[in-house]
């Protein structure tokens, strides 16, 4: 297959509300590389209403993110901008990851918002997201468009 390396630290992350678009064939081809960190660090905040995690387009600043490496065919990549309203919400770009089982730094996509609310700066900047973790935010599925700032 075409390959796509995607790094997913949000609910498309195993045993998160998303996840099931990575597994689902009708999507396309997808395979787990393996655990990961951004080798840089970002702002990962959960927002809006519906408790959406969004990685904040601001290098330097939060934590270096944990997260899943998977290889996807040009038919899941697809799909899976529809679900992240790729390029009116977040934006995907490429950016270096570091593969845990081997520490080999690889290229991959990854979504980052880059058009929020500066607000969005002020909230508490997570490593890893879980959707049941003890902040309480749990996600919440929606068709709303996000992607005016002002929704966030
Ligand atoms: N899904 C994508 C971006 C944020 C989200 O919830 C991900 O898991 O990486």
């Amino acid at each position: 297959m075409a390959t796509n390396l995607v790094f997913v630290y949000g609910t498309l992350k195993q045993n998160e509300p998303n996840h099931h678009w990575l597994t689902d064939k009708e999507n396309g081809e997808s395979k787990l590389v393996g655990k990961a960190t951004t080798q840089e660090r970002y702002p990962l905040v959960i927002a809006s209403k519906f408790n959406i995690p969004f990685l904040l387009a601001v290098p330097g600043k939060g934590e270096q993110i944990e997260g899943e490496v998977y290889e996807v065919d040009e038919k899941m990549m697809s799909n899976l901008d529809i679900l992240e309203d790729h390029p009116k919400l977040y934006e995907r770009k490429k950016n270096k990851m570091t593969l845990e089982a081997t520490g080999e730094v690889v290229e991959c996509w990854i979504y980052l918002l880059h058009k929020y609310r500066p607000d969005l700066l002020d909230l508490p900047m997570l490593k890893s997201y879980s959707s049941k973790g003890s902040h309480g935010k749990e996600y919440v599925a929606s068709e709303d468009d996000l992607s005016d700032p002002e929704n966030i």
